[in-house]
């Protein structure tokens, strides 16, 4: 039998229009920026995928771990029965680990990738016959709604990966608030950060060996070419990332190699040897500081789980 998915689709339909005024706002700052989210496109999604898998980039192993080793504990936290909702739900893997042990009443995918979406949240309507199984089609980092139909006593926000880092602190506490509005007192946010540390560890973790970190930082000029009509050559730019103590952040940049002039839509954009393009900030906290964060947007803070190394920490807050 075909596997149920309710599908949801609130995605604004100018999305490509303003994507690529924000793009070029951006570029023709001082210093030149680039949000996260434009590393994202479908090759982009499988280089991450990639990275996960390096030795170097322990995050999602660990994070892995810690679900397995804590799964009992975390159902008892957080409860059976919970709407169970997963914010860039990719591939739903993480969430797996959790399903058997969470029993929730129903899962809703949240993600902006339509068909990466509608694979994925069909495998897992298969896989766990089960389960109520909604997709909604969305940028959770902009304001959303519950799609109509979902819900139950007791909304449970999963937020693996530590994607909450590739936010500055303001953002991460602007998105936590607006995250809190939608969840009812007692409404829970299961959410996994990556824990300040040691800088050799950090820093190999954004410079893997295989150059795939690389790669996937490159590619968003690749991206400039096909989607924004550039003449970028990738080549003329290099990968950087190093980890910013000071900011508690890892910085990833495009450093030119050359003096250099690029048009991305129309626009001239002058680079100086040397000059970077800032793509991407990977957040860091202390499992008190994160406490702290969550605290000022309204979570209280309920447990928390870390591997043996203190590598990474799962947080689950309240409302
Ligand atoms: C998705 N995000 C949490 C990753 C990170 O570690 O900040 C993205 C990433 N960028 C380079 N490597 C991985």
């Amino acid at each position: 039998m075909d596997p149920v998915v309710r599908f949801h689709d609130q995605q604004p339909p100018a999305a490509a229009v303003s994507l690529g005024e924000e793009l070029l706002a951006g570029l023709i700052a001082t210093p030149k920026f680039t949000s996260p989210k434009f590393l994202y496109d479908r090759r982009g999604s499988e280089l991450f995928d990639a990275i996960c898998r390096q030795p170097e980039y322990y995050p999602t192993r660990t994070e892995e771990a810690i679900l397995k080793a804590a799964k009992a504990e975390i159902a008892e936290v957080v409860g059976p029965h919970a709407a169970l909702i997963e914010l860039g739900s990719g591939a739903s893997r993480k969430v797996r680990l959790l399903l058997e042990a969470l029993r929730p009443a129903c899962y809703l995918g949240v993600d902006i990738s339509r068909d990466f979406l509608w694979e994925s949240t069909r495998r897992l309507a298969t896989d766990y016959p089960w389960l109520e199984v909604h997709a909604a089609c969305a940028d959770f980092t902009c304001p959303m709604v519950w799609p109509e139909g979902f819900g139950g006593e007791r909304p449970v926000a999963f937020f693996p990966g530590s994607s909450i880092g590739n936010f500055t602190p303001d953002e991460a506490e602007g998105f936590l608030c607006g995250l809190a509005e939608l969840l009812p007192v007692g409404g829970g946010l299961l959410i996994g950060v990556d824990l300040i540390k040691d800088r050799t560890v950090l820093d190999a973790a954004y410079n893997d060996a295989a150059g795939i970190t690389a790669a996937f930082n490159l590619n968003l000029l690749e991206r400039l070419r096909h989607e924004f009509d550039a003449d970028v050559e990738p080549s003329r730019f290099q990968h950087q990332a190093f980890y910013n103590e000071s900011d508690s952040r890892i910085e990833m940049h495009l450093v030119s190699r050359c003096d250099q002039t690029v048009r991305v839509a129309g626009e001239r954009i002058r680079f100086v040897e040397g000059e970077s393009l800032h793509t991407e900030n990977s957040y860091k906290y202390s499992v008190e500081g994160f406490r702290r964060l969550a605290a000022c947007a309204g979570f209280e803070s309920r447990a928390q789980w870390t591997d043996p190394d203190a590598l990474f920490c799962i947080h689950y807050l309240e409302r």
